[in-house]
């Protein structure tokens, strides 16, 4: 006898499971009967039609006509019912011998294509120069793309209202005119602020690098975003020198850039660093000649020599800030160093407009897969 849907004696919680039970077995059963695509077509018709189908009949029989005080727990049983059998009907596929040629699966079809993602260049470079440090015992810290005011100047030595703060155009969290103004929030426009983070929490000595995100309100060309990336460095512990922080870059940047090129270091200034240096590494485009074959090497403007970072050794005034996490500067020296990575990615890849970058264009970004 074919299955049909029995009207409840009663709503009890047994009698619905006991019913949904037969139910699910009868369906089980009939899956099993099919075994021609007309066999299936009539097997979920008959479970399935919106009209007059078997779960239409369960809704009309088993929770319409229940007591008001019942009908919250037939509604879950025949929701959970419902899912199973629709489970089992829309899985049913023909099957039994000779009917292979009806085979739901149909293993000559092609599979989904998955196409592989690449990292980014700017990711990819970052990710590099980071290893080099890790390498070197240098742990990796991340921080806020949103800083304030004292996180990102004041705690660097920028005091309120110095000029070295026009260096970094910034871009300033509109409507904060009533916090006081160390506590104003604006997008970091270097990483350095995660670096006082960090020695807030960590006593020295520390090793670090801050790979991320910055901003600076500069108008987007070839060789300018008002977003870009920086890796910057950090090292402090008793005693250390300017010949630590030369060794270190010397180091770091023959095993970025091939164990040839030579560094040389110039001096600059930074408010956080003194003294501090510019460090120059023999252009790895022309090899240090300033030409390529006959023509000019554009990258190193025919010097032979490509800037790559800032660094020095950290300035007193800095330490000042965390001294109370064992950062006296009579007792600890530092230095610090930060690059461009997005520039740095330029050169490398020998890519010639920065936006490229930022753009997504997928016909660029194949390119390095
Ligand atoms: C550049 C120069 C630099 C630093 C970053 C730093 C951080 C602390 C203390 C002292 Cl907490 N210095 N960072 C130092 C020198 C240079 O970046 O041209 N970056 C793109």
């Amino acid at each position: 006898m074919p299955y049909t849907v029995p009207k409840l004696t009663d709503y009890s919680a047994a009698t619905l499971e006991r019913a949904a039970n037969e139910c699910l077995s009868a369906c089980t059963a009939e899956s099993r009967e099919v075994r021609t695509d007309a066999g299936l077509k009539s097997f979920r018709d008959r479970w399935m039609a919106r009209k007059n189908g078997i779960l239409n009949q369960i809704n009309d029989r088993w929770l319409k006509g229940a007591p008001q005080e019942a009908k919250r727990e037939a509604g879950i049983q025949v929701n959970a019912l419902k899912a199973r059998i629709t489970e089992l009907v829309e899985g049913a596929h023909v099957s039994g011998a000779g009917a292979l040629d009806n085979e739901c699966l149909d293993i000559s079809l092609p599979g989904t294509r998955r196409p592989l993602g690449a990292e980014h260049p700017v990711v990819r470079t970052s990710n590099e120069i980071v290893s080099v440090f890790a390498k070197l015992g240098y742990s990796v810290a991340e921080g806020p793309v949103v800083e304030s005011d004292y996180y990102n100047f004041e705690a660097l030595n920028f005091p309120p209202n110095h000029p070295a703060r026009d260096t970094q155009d910034t871009l300033f969290i509109a409507g904060q005119q009533s916090k006081p103004p160390r506590e104003r929030l604006l997008l970091r426009t270097h990483t350095s602020p995660v670096q006082i983070r960090t020695m807030e929490k960590m006593a020295p000595p520390v090793r670090l690098v801050i790979p991320g995100r910055v901003h600076r309100n500069d108008p987007p060309d070839a060789s300018h975003s008002p977003m870009f990336h920086q890796i910057e460095g950090l090292a402090v512990d008793t005693n250390i020198t300017f010949g630590d922080l030369k060794g270190t870059l010397d180091h770091a940047m023959k095993a970025l850039f091939g164990s040839s090129v030579r560094t040389h270091f110039r001096p600059s200034f930074f408010p956080f660093t003194e003294p501090s240096a510019e460090l120059y590494v023999t252009c790895f485009i022309c090899g240090g000649s300033g030409k390529r074959g006959s023509d000019p090497c554009r990258p190193c403007k025919q010097t032979g020599w490509i800037e790559v970072l800032g660094c020095g050794m950290v300035d007193p005034n800095v330490f000042e800030f965390v001294k109370d996490n064992g950062y006296d500067p009579k007792r600890v020296s530092g230095f610090a160093f930060g690059m461009g990575v997005d520039r740095l990615a330029l050169l490398k890849y020998g890519v010639d407009d920065i936006q490229l970058f930022f753009q997504g264009d997928v016909r660029f970004l194949q390119q390095f897969g």
